[in-house]
């Protein structure tokens, strides 16, 4: 039987054993939505209803569904070698992701580090930031200041900088100590409706001077901050706020980490929103978009100078860390196809071309109702609903799922909708999207 056919016929007993990830598995399982095929810009459901991708899967397959040169490289990566041990060992493709990655990543950012999936490079970013401060002899530096409303992966390291109280509530008393946050720089009463980046805001990254004067520089080893929030509804940030941040850390010898696991490879018209938004940090942690989606596959891009400084001493193992999988042959197979569609079709860059009609589009929904915000940088967007009083979330889970009923697979978060289509989108398809969701606006 086909995959098509198979999860066709799938009973609702059939679907009891899989425990889904952040999802209300009674309530799917209820009433499941499944997909099986896929092709550019589109999913299709197992009974062959066309679905419009309106978030690249899940903000990762930057290149479009579907593409023959991953296939084919995975595929042969498959026949020729299909593990290979990375510890103490190498294979060519790893030193040759490593290389296209950082040939894209900002100047002074040319060290890769490999991982499986963005909270594992969260992770892994931690730990160097640690351990980078502990070789220097400033052991001293343990604390790590992130943000409200932060997502940083789900592994203890990014719970514990989380900042959405769902994600981190049940552990809260397990978590790594030494974690404080700034505030978020969302303001519905200054920003509402902006276009691209907010006016206000920018006296928020001072916020982080106060908590260095709390705290004492001394103790703090990084600031990790989603340079645009995605998980907790598409945050753009205000005019100047990196540039700030970014020279507060400077002041006081913080490592500034960005976590680009969404904004990274072309999502904001710039390879990496560090170059977008025109601030360096000294690290970048990366996944989703680094293989089209299509191998789980992260990464740690660090600074040269950070890299240096583990390459002291006696020889021997610098970083007691990595995964069998770091680097595995077939996710740099696909990470390396990829990479040359991105070059190819010009794709990290595209959005710039078309970032405009986009912005159009969306905020032409202004004035539907229960409509409080609309939001947008690059290829992102996202509409923020006013909450049913006492079902929080229910508003914007219905729309998602009227669009999903008419053909159009959006993202839900609480009472917010988030949007990052395929890179390769074209205008119709822009069109569709927001004539799907005008639709939909008028019926709740
Ligand atoms: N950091 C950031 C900034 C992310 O957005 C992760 C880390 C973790 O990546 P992994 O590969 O471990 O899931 C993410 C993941 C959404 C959504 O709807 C976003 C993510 C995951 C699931 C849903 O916005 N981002």
């Amino acid at each position: 039987m086909s995959p098509t056919a198979a999860a066709a016929s799938l009973s609702r007993a059939d679907l009891e054993a899989y425990w889904m990830p952040f999802t209300a598995n009674r309530q799917f399982k209820a009433n499941p939505r499944l997909l099986g095929k896929a092709s550019g810009m589109h999913y299709w459901t197992p009974d062959g209803r066309q679905i419009l991708d309106a978030v690249a899967g899940l903000w990762c397959v930057n290149a479009g569904h579907g593409r023959r040169e991953i296939t084919e490289a995975v595929s042969h990566q498959l026949e020729t070698m299909d593990f290979a041990p990375p510890f103490q060992m190498g294979h060519p493709a790893a030193f040759e992701l490593a290389n296209a990655v950082a040939k894209i990543a900002p100047t002074g950012l040319d060290h890769v580090f490999f991982t499986n999936s963005g909270s594992e490079s969260v992770d892994t970013a931690l730990k160097i930031a640690l351990a980078y401060h502990r070789i220097r002899g400033d052991a001293a530096r343990t604390k790590i200041i992130s943000r409200e409303r932060a997502y940083h992966g789900v592994n203890f390291g990014g719970t514990s900088i989380g900042g959405i109280g769902p994600n981190r509530k049940f552990w809260s008393a397990s978590l790594i100590p030494g974690v404080d946050y700034i505030p978020h720089t969302h303001d519905l009463k200054r920003n509402a409706f902006s276009r691209g980046e907010p006016e206000h805001g920018v006296n928020l990254a001072d916020e982080l001077e106060k908590l260095v004067a709390f705290h004492d520089a001394s103790t703090i080893a990084a600031v990790i901050i989603e340079p645009i929030a995605g998980s907790t509804g598409v945050l753009v940030p205000p005019h100047g706020y990196l540039k700030r941040i970014r020279e507060i850390c400077d002041k006081h010898k913080l490592l500034l980490i960005f976590d680009e696991v969404i904004t990274g490879f072309g999502r904001t018209g710039s390879p990496f929103a560090a170059q977008e938004f025109g601030v360096t940090p000294d690290m970048i942690t990366a996944a989703k978009g680094l293989t089209n989606g299509c191998v789980p596959m992260g990464c740690v891009i660090a600074s040269k100078s950070l890299y240096e400084g583990f390459m002291q001493g006696a020889d021997g193992i610098e970083l007691f860390h990595g995964y069998t999988y770091s680097a595995h042959p077939v996710a740099c197979a696909a990470g390396l196809a990829t990479q040359a569609i991105y070059e190819r079709e010009g794709l990290l860059t595209r959005v710039k071309s078309i970032a405009r009609y986009w912005e159009d589009a969306i905020h032409s929904l202004k004035g539907a109702s229960s409509l409080i915000d609309i939001r947008n940088y690059g290829l992102i967007g996202a509409l923020e609903f006013e909450p049913i009083p006492g079902k929080p979330g229910a508003r914007a889970f219905e729309i998602y799922v009227k669009c999903f009923e008419k053909g159009l697979l959006v993202r839900q978060t609480g009472d917010i909708l988030a949007l990052s289509p395929p890179l390769i989108l074209e205008r119709t398809h822009i069109d569709q999207i927001f004539g799907i969701l005008s639709q939909v606006l008028k019926t709740v």
